[in-house]
């Protein structure tokens, strides 16, 4: 018998349950049949579950969030959205379900990552690495401080195809194929040391955006007493990498804008009608750089000291037309428009925003930029209409020592809304409401945007406010910076977790919370456990945009994504001898490598080209060679090449890495290095 409303909620937890996703999926059906589906939905169920929710402490809140966020055994879709998180100073990236929380894989990015045979000697991966890591200094660098992935774009929206990343301690940029989620290209942008600003795409995949953090020392062998000349030594750069047809930074085409040594801090890029324009915050327009054993301030308090700070509004279409005019300046290889020109020519304006701010963001259909500052309970709402007005009319207060023209914050304002202590990062959903992040506070406040969203005294409002534990950073909501926010959920990226989860050592894991945006007020559904990075930023996307290959046609080198020169057929192993060099062409599937016996002499180059004859979905092979740091991942299809000098004697088991088969343990060979 279908049970009736109140005898659902009578029966509890599972009860009040049923109804919840009995509502879901009556909403769904034709005629309203909510509570039909929600007993339905109850029968045979309550007895058993409710025992369940009884002897697991469950409330009847708890099941609810437990059934909005489980995903059935077997359920190969039951993730709507994917979260691509920045690892952090792991220096990877992290895929992850929605609404599960579920981890769905690790990327290598800056870090090589055995399991993937990233960094250890394949060809597709290490070269990579290696790439990105041209200091002299220390040699190859081994880690990166991943923070703000984005997304290719079309018109405004994600098309799922890259993804991009910056290394915040480097200066570095990686780009990701969505393809087979691997990191194709790793680029060590010029001019930048630390980078922060982006990284974002412009609708159209246009440009990849990634400026400075730290001011940049401009001739870096005069370090001397450079810190006394701060305003004069150093630069901030904003850089625009053009990207080519595979989704790969084209440096003929890119270029910089030289800005003022003010630390610029996050960015974004304008959309639909702001199109063409891109925003970036900044935090020590003081110029304050330490010395607070020579009595001078230290950095945080010295960088405090004004009531204002700069937002940069730069107009990067004109500076395409400058640089394709030959307007600029060649800096370590990359063409740049000088500050000088950037302030005569409009490129460069900036508005004061209250001191110390930190996130910027636009509004989805372009017309408002967001600014939180760190030391001001609101957040400030820029109007483009506004900001493109003074532009015209020049209605400056005047300008900084670098020439360039300050807008007046009057007159490009709308409004503020007080939300709450310590506001970083704005997020949006598609009714018209920004979500910000308070990190002093740890909560997030929803508030409502202006026209044509919302008109009068329902505008600029704060509506609700839910607690987060503990100090939030950023926080996403789906695709919600994009000009077609998905709603939904929101998930907080908090940076402590003291009392959430066991403890496990001194070192906490962070704590990702999934929010619930469906209901009237915010409502936290699950807490999350991050355990291998302090995550920074997180982008999340549809996951029915991704279109990820299930495996390579045979023969496919993942760096180029086409046919390797130097695949096989089954059945066309050889091996080559000339001079001291031995190349091998070897196949690998269930369950041996051919040639399994390898006899080189010590002092000899070794290459050897894998080709994964496989074309079963998930027929993954290793190929690690014991004390030769060499470890690849061979996924079915994949071609890769190890290149080494087999500089030590003896007798070497390779083996594959992956449990293939039944006879994967069989599944090896051995290197003979002869003396
Ligand atoms: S930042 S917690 Cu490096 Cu993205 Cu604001
Ligand atoms: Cu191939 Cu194990």
């Amino acid at each position: 018998m279908p049970l009736t409303r109140r005898e659902l909620i009578q029966n509890g937890a599972v009860g009040a349950a049923a109804l919840a996703v009995g509502g879901v999926i009556g909403k769904n059906l034709p005629g309203g049949k909510e509570e039909e589906a929600a007993s339905q939905g109850a029968t045979g169920l309550a007895g058993q579950a409710q025992k369940v929710a009884d002897a697991r402490k469950l409330s009847p809140d708890d099941v609810t969030r437990a059934v909005k966020t489980f995903v059935a055994p077997g359920n190969q879709h039951g993730d709507e959205f994917f979260l691509f998180s920045s690892g952090g100073h792991s220096g990877q990236v992290f895929v992850i379900g929605v609404p599960s929380l579920r981890l769905l894989k690790i990327i290598g990015v800056f870090t090589p990552e055995p399991w993937q045979g990233h960094g250890y000697g394949s060809d597709s991966s290490s070269p990579v690495i290696k790439a990105g890591t041209s200091n002299p200094a220390s040699g190859m660098l081994t880690w990166g401080d991943t923070h703000h992935p984005a997304f290719s774009e079309t018109k405004g929206e994600y098309d799922g195809r890259y993804c991009y990343i910056n290394d915040r301690a480097n200066g570095r940029i990686a780009m990701i194929d969505l393809r087979d989620f691997k990191t194709k290209q790793i680029l060590d942008v010029p001019n930048l040391q630390s980078s922060h600003g982006g990284v974002f795409v412009t609708q159209d995949t246009e440009y990849v955006h990634i400026s400075t953090k730290t001011p940049t020392l401009v001739d870096m062998s005069k370090a001397d007493g450079a810190l006394d000349r701060f305003p004069d030594a150093f630069r901030g750069y904003s850089t625009f990498l053009a990207v080519d047809k595979k989704g790969r930074f084209d440096m003929a085409r890119s270029f910089q804008v030289e800005l003022p040594p003010y630390t610029q801090d996050l960015s974004d890029s304008g959309k639909l009608v702001s199109h063409g324009w891109v925003f970036l915050n900044s935090y020590n327009s003081e110029m304050a750089a330490g010395g607070n054993m020579e009595g001078k301030p230290a950095i945080e308090t010295g960088a405090s000291k004004g009531d204002y700070d700069f937002m940069h509004v730069i107009n990067w279409k004109k500076a395409v037309e400058l640089v394709a005019a030959g307007k600029t300046m060649t800096i370590n290889g990359m063409r740049v428009v000088t500050l000088e020109t950037a302030a005569a020519e409009g490129v460069l304006y900036l508005a004061p925003e209250p001191r110390s701010p930190h996130g910027v963001d636009v509004s989805p259909n372009g017309a408002y930029l967001v600014v939180a500052g760190k030391l001001d309970p609101h957040v400030t709402v820029y109007g483009w209409d506004k900001v493109q007005k003074a532009i015209a009319a020049k209605d400056f207060s005047g300008k900084d020592r670098y020439g360039v023209p300050i807008l007046k914050f009057d007159s490009v304002v709308s409004g503020q809304v007080e939300v709450g202590g310590g506001p970083l990062h704005t997020q949006f959903d598609e009714n018209g409401y920004g979500y910000t992040s308070l990190f002093v506070e740890s909560a997030v406040a929803k508030w409502s945007l202006g026209e044509p969203y919302f008109k009068g005294d329902k505008a600029l409002k704060l509506v609700d406010k839910v607690s987060v534990q503990y100090n939030i950073g950023h926080l996403v909501a789906m695709e919600g910076d994009t000009v077609k926010p998905q709603g939904k959920y929101l998930v907080a990226l908090n940076k402590w977790s003291i009392d959430r989860f066991p403890t496990v050592g001194t070192l906490k894991p962070q704590n990702f919370q999934l929010v619930d945006l469906t209901g009237e007020k915010m409502n936290i559904l699950s807490d999350t456990p991050i355990g291998m990075g302090e995550p920074h930023y997180v982008q999340a996307i549809r996951a029915d945009r991704i279109k990820a290959w299930e495996v390579y046609p045979v023969g496919t080198n993942p760096l180029t994504m086409e046919k390797d020169p130097n695949a096989i057929e089954l059945g066309k192993e050889r091996v080559e001898r000339k001079g001291t060099t031995v190349e091998v062409w070897a196949s690998v599937k269930r369950s041996n490598f051919k040639p399994d016996n390898l006899v080189v002499k010590k002092g000899d180059r070794v290459i050897m080209h894998l080709t994964n004859t496989e074309t079963t979905p998930d027929a993954t092979h290793g190929f690690a060679i014991p004390r030769y740091n060499i470890n690849c991942s061979l996924d079915p299809g994949e071609v890769t090449t190890v290149d080494f000098i087999a500089s030590e004697a003896g007798a070497f088991a390779f083996y594959c890495t992956e449990f293939c088969s039944a006879l994967h343990l069989e599944m090896q060979g051995w290197l003979m290095v002869t003396s």
